[in-house]
């Protein structure tokens, strides 16, 4: 098909429909970045927040990063905002190296500067500061986790059969730089490094690749740093993790091809460790399921599972497991439906409570309880 921009590279794929009818993933490569910049030629010489709504990671952070490159070629200023400190060892190791500049939220922030912002790597559209948000366009929406509904964006581009939305982002770099990224501008080496590191980290380094994670790779590699890569995509656990591990160890008990288990109190700042854990924990041998939970900050239940099993879907599980916040009128967990899940369970009032051996055993007793029963295990 002939491209009135003459800029894109990009091969068509083959057109695919969806049961949901919607248009953004009908449209060919080209067109979704011919409209995405159409989009950011209408917010011309503004200022807009690229908004990482979870715990920054090195897919969330590399697209934000992909997000402010595209976005200078119009002249639009963004800022990376976060809600988390960068807590993973590797995911500071990325922001560091590479000096990426992530704008930790808080109360002296000023958004009145800001025209916009956009949202990547999520699948919700609301943010801790969404009601200081009103009257800012929500400019896009990019994003490869199951589509949970309609945002109301200007551009939208979920495609649910890419692993990463780096890969996305790397997609429209293919279409407005068609012969490469300049190896010799170190903005640009940089971005092609976090966007590599951002697919590698979603996609267990390439095995659970799309086809668009290997084009995408394919293009940025020429532009990669590969020491670089080296560096930041080297695994190693902080001493507190390795404590958690430990206690988590102590504590397991084996049904099977499962283990339960628990890290006791967390502070808020190592919630981060849970997941760690039950990934950890996922390497003993014989074992395919780990579900590990830690009271973080005296106040919620905070879990995280993880399995390899060909039965086990991970939300599900959760959803039956703990069932429905009838507060919030939302579960208490879930997760994909392939490998991994979490759940948050507020303490509530009982959070108060100065004896910290009974919240936990209280704790632990009834999670144990919802566990047993979820497996049909009889004390
Ligand atoms: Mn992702």
């Amino acid at each position: 098909m002939a491209n009135a921009t003459g800029v894109s590279p990009v091969e068509e794929p083959p057109l695919r429909v969806v049961e949901d009818g919607a248009v953004a993933e009908k449209e060919s490569p080209k067109k979704q970045w011919k409209k995405f910049r159409e989009i950011l030629a209408r917010h011309h010489g503004e200022k807009i927040l690229i908004i990482l709504v979870g715990y920054p990671d090195p897919d969330n952070i590399a697209s934000g990063l992909a997000h402010q490159f595209l976005a200078r070629e119009f002249d639009i200023e963004a800022t990376l905002l976060c809600f988390h400190e960068v807590s993973h060892h590797e995911n500071r190791a990325l922001v560091k190296r590479l000096e990426i500049d992530l704008q930790l939220y808080d109360e002296k922030f000023d958004l009145t500067p800001y025209s916009a912002y956009a949202l990547v790597d999520t699948q919700n559209p609301e943010t801790p500061i969404s009601d200081k948000l009103g009257g800012k366009t929500l400019l896009s929406f990019i994003d490869h986790h199951r589509r949970l509904g309609t945002p109301l964006a200007e551009f939208i581009d979920i495609r649910e059969d890419v692993a990463s939305t780096c890969a996305i982002y790397a997609e429209y770099l293919r279409a407005q730089y068609p012969d490469g990224l300049n190896p010799g501008e170190t903005d640009q080496v940089r971005l092609a490094t976090a966007l590599m590191h951002g697919i590698r980290s979603d996609t267990m380094a390439l095995i659970e690749a799309s086809r668009l994670e290997f084009e995408a790779a394919a293009y940025l590699w020429p532009c990669v740093d590969q020491p670089l890569l080296k560096t930041i995509s080297e695994k190693s656990l902080p001493p507190i993790v390795m404590d958690m591990i430990q206690k988590a160890l102590e504590r397991k008990q084996v049904f099977d091809s499962f283990v339960f288990t628990d890290v006791g109190f967390v502070r808020g700042e190592h919630r981060d460790g849970i997941p760690q854990v039950a990934e950890f924990l996922l390497q003993r041998e014989g074992t395919d399921t780990v579900l590990v939970f830690g009271i973080v900050d005296g106040k919620t239940v905070d879990g995280s599972l993880r399995t390899r099993s060909d039965t086990v879907n991970p939300d599900a599980f959760l959803k039956k497991l703990f069932g429905v916040d009838e507060d919030r009128k939302s579960y208490y967990g879930g997760g994909n439906i392939k490998d991994k899940g979490g759940f948050q369970i507020p303490l509530g009032f009982l959070a108060q409570s100065p004896n910290r051996d009974m919240l936990y055993e209280m704790t632990c007793s009834v999670v144990q309880e919802r566990f047993f029963k979820a497996l049909g295990i009889k004390e």
